[in-house]
């Protein structure tokens, strides 16, 4: 389209739309790579378009990084809009794709020093899946390392069609940091709402989208929503596909106090009896029909139990966790995770309980009945339920960054797929011998070896006699295990002589 049609277009739809009673707020929302400024960009927004908001959000961020989606609303001109940022590292891929369902409008942001990046890809597939019209923002361009043009000809190259260079999708530059250009994308953004002049559609009652559910230890069940269209009030009945209730209490995203709000608001409501899934529509509904809900609901399972994650291989170890988390989100994000190790290292992973809020004295007992580890990801435990953990020999990973907890299943997972198999170390040399001990060095070349392992000692593949590992020391340390690739001494007892080039192999 060009600009001239573009204008006469957009100037038709905002007449239409001042008659149309009905028009509602946009929803915007941010995508992109990690790091490439979307959080920034909201920050920026919420300090210049709104007297509601102190603070920062980017500096409290565990990691530097956005593990959840959020929602908060501004005011450009007169007009509100309501924008949604959404975490760009890979883990959270389900909750970039349920920002781009709920949005009118998508914002892709990619940093101009960057360029295009994989979750640039993974965004603009959700969002052009949606249909929607959306803006690309090419950020920090305050930098001396930014090369706008650069990313508009690889956006060409891959086929999106930009505007300027013979496609419709607008290209703005901007510096979430400084501002530059981001009035630029507001006037965007409200000439995409004039154009594609969003109604509220719902007639009677109210309707909205679940982005996240959590536990709240006082309000109970709480859950963070856009409402779609009509407007929702304190004591309405909702109802979602898993879970009901009755609103006890509403408020915006600046924590206000609300009793009723209506279509394009981000909220967050309490009164659910159980957590709704994220990403379900919520509706209004009757006391009768709430009521026969709730009875179905009670006899259904919990979604996130019992879960096996399959490797692409054939594995012979596995590992049972259990999870708590802060959000549905996590849990999403923590199993996606999973996958990914379960295939790397070629183990089942079996989520026996995944469920939000802090560890219990019932979850140490079930990880204990069930050899389980367990998992305890932005959440603020007891520490005597710590304390009682540590006591109790468990594995419990706690943290706040995704990665992090990723990296440390992923050694347990490795060190599991290592201690099933057959230790063997290649003997480097041999320090001393006696009739009955030999001290030699070498390297694991398989599986762990630990202190205490019966060993047969093998030469050409064939036997040539056995003993036992008296001491195992790894760089001068005593250690009392040693896992693969790693350099290590030891003394055999053994009245075998061992030579360069044997294989130790630990008995099971
Ligand atoms: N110079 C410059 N730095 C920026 C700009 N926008 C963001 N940054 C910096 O880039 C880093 C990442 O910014 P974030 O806003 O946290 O990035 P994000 O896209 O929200 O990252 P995730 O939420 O983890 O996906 C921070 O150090 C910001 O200060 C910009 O316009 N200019
Ligand atoms: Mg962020």
């Amino acid at each position: 389209m060009d600009a001239a049609t573009f204008l006469f277009l957009s100037a038709y739809k905002r007449v239409f739309s001042i008659m149309d009673k009905k028009k509602r707020p946009p929803i915007v929302t941010i995508l992109g790579h990690v790091d490439h400024g979307k959080t920034t960009l909201l920050e920026y927004l919420l300090a210049h378009y709104t007297d509601q908001f102190k603070g920062t959000i980017t500096g409290k961020e565990a990691g530097g990084i956005t593990q959840k989606v959020r929602s908060f609303e501004i005011t450009y001109k007169n007009q509100c809009m309501t924008f949604i940022d959404t975490p760009g590292h890979e883990a959270f891929a389900q909750l970039r794709q349920r920002g781009a369902q709920i949005a009118d409008i998508g914002i892709l942001i990619i940093a101009a020093e960057e360029g295009m990046r994989p979750q640039t890809k993974e965004s603009l597939e959700f969002l052009q899946a949606q249909n929607m019209p959306f803006i690309i923002a090419l950020n920090k361009v305050d930098k001396a390392t930014a090369q706008p043009d650069k990313v508009r000809q690889e956006l060409m190259e891959k086929g999106i069609m930009i505007e300027g260079l013979g496609g419709d999708i607008p290209v703005i530059e901007i510096s979430a940091k400084t501002g530059q250009g981001v009035e630029n994308l507001l006037e965007m953004i409200v000439l995409l709402s004039d154009l594609h002049a969003f109604a509220d559609t719902v007639e009677h009652g109210s309707e909205g989208y679940i982005l996240e559910s959590i536990k709240d230890p006082k309000k109970g069940v709480v859950a963070y929503a856009v409402i779609q269209g009509g407007c929702l009030k304190t004591g309405d009945y909702i109802i979602t596909a898993t879970s009901c209730g009755k609103i006890k209490h509403l408020e915006d995203s600046f924590f206000n106090n609300l009793t009723s709000v209506c279509a394009s608001k981000p909220i967050s409501l309490s009164g659910f009896e159980s957590l709704p899934a994220s990403g379900e529509i919520f509706k209004t509904s009757s006391l009768d029909i709430t009521k026969k809900i709730q009875q179905e609901l009670g006899q259904r399972q919990h979604a996130f139990q019992n879960r096996y994650i399959i490797p692409e291989g054939n594995p012979e170890e596995g590992i049972n966790v259990i999870i708590k988390a802060d959000h549905i989100g996590s849990l999403e994000a923590l199993e996606h995770i999973f996958q990914r190790i379960a295939n790397e290292c070629n183990v089942h992973i079996k989520i026996l309980k995944a469920d939000l809020g802090a560890i219990t004295f019932e979850d140490t007992k079930f990880v204990k009945n069930t050899d389980s580890i367990i998992i305890a990801f932005n959440v603020k435990n007891d520490k005597s339920v710590v304390d009682e953990m540590r006591n109790s020999d468990i594995t419990l990973l706690e943290g706040n960054i995704i990665y992090e907890i990723e990296d440390r299943l992923r050694e347990i997972a490795t060190k599991k797929v290592q201690k099933s198999q057959v230790a063997q170390l290649q003997v480097l040399g041999v320090f001393s011998s006696s009739a009955s001990k030999k001290t030699i060095g070498g390297r694991v070349t398989k599986g762990v070896l630990s202190k205490n392992n019966r060993i047969r000692i093998v030469r050409a593949d064939q036997e040539i006699g056995k003993g036992k590992i008296i001491e195992l020391q790894k760089d001068k340390v005593a250690v009392s295990e040693v896992s693969e690739g790693s350099l290590c001494g030891l003394v055999i007892e053994t009245h075998a002589t061992i030579e360069k080039e044997d294989i130790i192999e630990a008995l099971s």
